[in-house]
């Protein structure tokens, strides 16, 4: 087998380079390596297509998936980790160097963006017929460089070099119609490879191509630029992940794209139903459903409104009732600034037929509102469209026959609050699905000394597919499991160091608490608090050199949006404190401080593993869920956090003695605020004036930025009205908690206890879980394991 796999490795490898392996680019063998894989799973994956397509599917919207790299986590899926490990060795190649040359195909944000990568993961594990359906971006989220410490974006062109991980399907392009531009979406599939499993899933990306290359007769006429304006138009479509919408061209080409990829998805949905079940499409959701990732892809509900009525004849009534059993939503926020709404003159200057039947949906739910006694204020806050803007949340909420927030907490929120008077109305189309995370990427692979001690405990690798076996081992152990669980967190520390070293130029001490924060930057999710803490201990530890404290790195990885200029502050903030941490001999051994540039993927795979504190700290209830906060706890990580989002769960599953709770909840928070007075906590707790007043002193350089000083601003002016996000009333039970959970770590046999408390009780917080939970009781679609001859 691994010879066979060697030779074939070695073919693919000479076919694309066009020279023997060892002469080959390290690029060019990663890309021969890939093929190969893509080679292994060519039949199995058009088994899989060809039997889901049959059947009922499940269609999972999204404008993100943020899959990261590709290579390994095929390898492992497939279970030829070794043999590619040994096909390289045989040409004295490493694997690891060569896995280090793909790029993150990083086409999300965040969480949302990871979620959905996971869910596909999870199911190709399952054997569920569930495909992806997306954007495929030339360029993923920004690249983020560091100057002066003021974050830089710069173009991500993840694809510009071969990717033989997304393959084009020329011959199954559609034509996607807008008022004033017809173009082709041209479908990618990128194979998802479930572990342990031959089915082999589908994430299909279209990408934006013109119908005309270019006008032939402008270009002949010197007329170059005149030559090429559509086709730059068309382009624009695919180019960028959220491009900025600020302005109204902006706005034009965000909605521009949502209808690209919802048109294109339903058209070939519903040519499938046609070819496999007949033309009458009244049964269409008796064999799809779609999932909505959050409002993104909200236009697939009056787009297939459209192609039910103007192209296979449906009545609205029989439309509308098709629809309605098609679509469930996801929710992931609370913060209303970011449930889409739309002018309804985009809606009007793009597809005037979309217009309509959103104004029509609008119509009949006013008249269904009145004619269920709903008053008319209600209804107006309810309605799909009002004051000329289109509320895609709203949509969402009306034709969905299933709404779930991330987390039991969030669904709570969302119930009682944020989505209130549907729930009113509908109670019971809501539901939980606490979010996931896959550990094949978040453990097998990315920690693979950890996972060699489960296999070891467990007496088999069944964990890897079904993670709750591991609480059977919470309480029954041999010792010297948490010697060992020491050791391999001081290990992967120690790769860390050295991954950190030469990608940031800052040295590491592994005996130190490595406590990390790796999110996107958001006032809500607080890594203000954090910084001011590190500020504070830095001023603690000046004042008083022999302070009993151990050595502390705090880690940071965020992107903050290009326009968000008060998350560009934290960001340049940080890293000026960490200029003054570590460069001062007088702390520096004791604390250091890193913000690991470009954070995405695959640096979380090098910095989860070697973490012992995962901050969760967002003002609570602010954070739909955390997905980050699972995946620490799968690496044996201990949460410092409120009560927010799914860390009430963790803590729950751990027990209050394994994990760090501090600050307000929730429930506390609203009488908090209402005699909040943010100058009150300066005045009055110790160590705080101290550390805003650096921020204007002198202390911290901001470049003349003046951002230092509005942040101070944004704690203290404004009365009750400042501190949006309760940073100086939460500071004091932060730092006390903080400093309490050091003094613990010094405790080692204790901190392993604990950590594998916390691995051990990860089951739930697997995305197998969450998927199952869809499958059975949102999707109504079971496990479809193909046959293999
Ligand atoms: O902020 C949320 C996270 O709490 C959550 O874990 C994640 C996945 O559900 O989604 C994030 N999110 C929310 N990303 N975008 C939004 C805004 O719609």
């Amino acid at each position: 087998m691994s010879q066979d796999f060697a030779a074939e490795v070695a073919a693919h490898v000479r076919a694309g380079s066009g020279r023997p392996v060892n002469a080959s680019t390290p690029m060019e063998v990663w890309q021969g390596l890939s093929r190969s894989v893509i080679d292994r799973v060519a039949d199995d994956w058009n088994r899989t297509t060809a039997t889901y397509k049959a059947g009922r599917m499940e269609h999972y919207l999204s404008a993100e998936f943020l899959m990261g790299r590709a290579l390994l986590n095929n390898l492992s899926n497939l279970g030829i980790e070794d043999d590619a490990r040994a096909a390289l060795a045989a040409h004295g190649l490493n694997l690891t160097d060569v896995l280090e040359q793909e790029p993150d195909a990083a086409l999300g944000n965040g969480g949302l963006g990871r979620l959905a990568a996971c869910f596909l993961d999870s199911c190709a594990t399952l054997d569920l017929p569930v495909d992806g359906y997306g954007i495929l971006y030339r360029y993923g989220l920004f690249r983020q460089v560091f100057s002066d410490g003021f974050q830089i974006e710069e173009p991500d062109s993840w694809m510009e070099d071969e990717y033989p991980f997304i393959i084009r399907r020329e011959e199954a392009r559609r034509v996607v119609h807008y008022a004033d531009l017809d173009v082709f979406a041209v479908p990618y599939d990128m194979p998802v490879t479930g572990y342990g499993t031959s089915n082999v899933n589908t994430l299909r990306l279209w990408k934006a191509e013109p119908i005309h290359e270019f006008d032939y007769d402008a270009f002949n006429s010197q007329r170059f630029t005149d030559a090429i304006v559509d086709r730059e138009r068309t382009m624009d479509i695919s180019r960028v992940l959220y491009p900025n919408d600020t302005t109204y061209e902006g706005k034009v080409l965000r909605v521009r794209q949502q209808y690209f990829f919802c048109s294109a998805t339903l058209q070939e949905l519903i040519d499938n139903y046609v070819e496999h079940h007949g033309a009458n499409l009244n049964g269409f959701a008796d064999f799809n459903a779609i999932q909505l990732n959050d409002t993104h892809p909200v236009l697939a509900i009056p787009e297939l409104m459209r192609l039910l009525m103007d192209e296979h004849g449906l009545g609205w009534d029989a439309a509308w009732a098709v629809v309605t059993r098609t679509f469930a939503y996801t929710n992931h926020t609370v913060l209303a600034e970011a449930l889409e709404t739309w002018e309804m003159s985009i809606f009007e200057q793009l597809f005037p037929r979309i217009a309509e039947i959103v104004r029509e949906i609008d119509r009949r739910f006013r008249e269904d509102m009145a004619s269920r006694g709903v008053d008319p204020e209600t209804a107006n806050y309810m309605a799909p469209v009002a004051d000329e803007r289109v509320r895609m949340a709203w949509i969402a909420c009306y034709a969905s026959y299933s709404i779930n927030g991330v987390a039991a907490l969030h669904t709570e929120i969302i119930k009682a609050d944020t989505l209130k008077p549907w729930h009113e109305l509908w109670p019971g189309k809501f539901n939980n699905k606490t979010n996931g995370v896959t550990p094949r990427r978040w453990l097998k692979q990315c920690n693979p000394r950890l996972a060699d001690l489960l296999d070891d405990v467990t007496g088999s690798d069944e964990w890897v597919r079904d993670l709750t076996v591991l609480a059977q081992h919470t309480d029954s152990v041999p010792e010297n499991v948490y010697e060992r669980l020491t050791e391999i967190k001081r290990a992967n520390k120690v790769d860390f160091a050295t991954w950190v070293a030469r990608r940031e130029g800052v040295e590491v001490d592994p005996e130190a608490i490595f406590d990390v924060q790796i999110k996107r930057l958001h006032e809500y999710k607080r890594q203000l608090l954090n910084a001011l803490y590190i500020l504070d201990l830095y001023f603690r530890l000046k004042e008083d050199p022999d302070l009993e404290t151990p050595k502390r790195v705090f880690i940071f990885g965020a992107k903050a949006a290009p326009g968000y200029v008060r998350a560009k502050a934290v960001i340049k903030l940080i890293n000026a404190i960490a200029d003054l941490v570590n460069n001062d001999e007088e702390v520096n051994s004791r604390v250091k401080v890193v913000f690991v540039h470009n954070y995405n993927v695959s640096p979380a795979e090098h910095i989860i593993p070697a973490a012992d504190v995962s901050e969760q700290i967002s003002m609570a209830g602010k954070e739909a869920s955390g997905t980050s906060n699972m995946k620490f706890m799968m690496n044996g990580a201990l949460t410092l956090g409120t009560l927010d989002g799914a860390n009430v769960e963790i803590l729950d599953a751990v027990g209050e003695d394994n994990a760090y709770i501090f600050g307000a909840t929730k429930d506390e928070l609203p009488s908090l605020r209402e005699n909040y007075d943010p100058t009150w906590y300066y005045q009055n707790v110790p160590g705080l004036a101290r550390v805003l007043d650096a921020l204007v002193d002198g202390t911290l350089d901001d470049n003349g930025s003046g951002w230092f000083a509005d942040l101070r601003r944004s704690l203290l002016d404004g009365g009750n009205q400042a501190d949006t996000y309760y940073v100086l009333g939460d500071f004091e039970s932060y730092r006390t908690t903080k400093d309490g959970m050091a003094a613990d770590y010094e405790d080692e046999k204790g901190w392993a206890r604990k950590a594998w408390v916390n691995i051990t009780r990860s089951g739930r917080f697997s995305s197998d879980r969450t998927i199952q939970d869809y499958a059975d009781n949102v999707w109504r679609v079971s496990a479809t394991p193909i046959r293999v001859e």
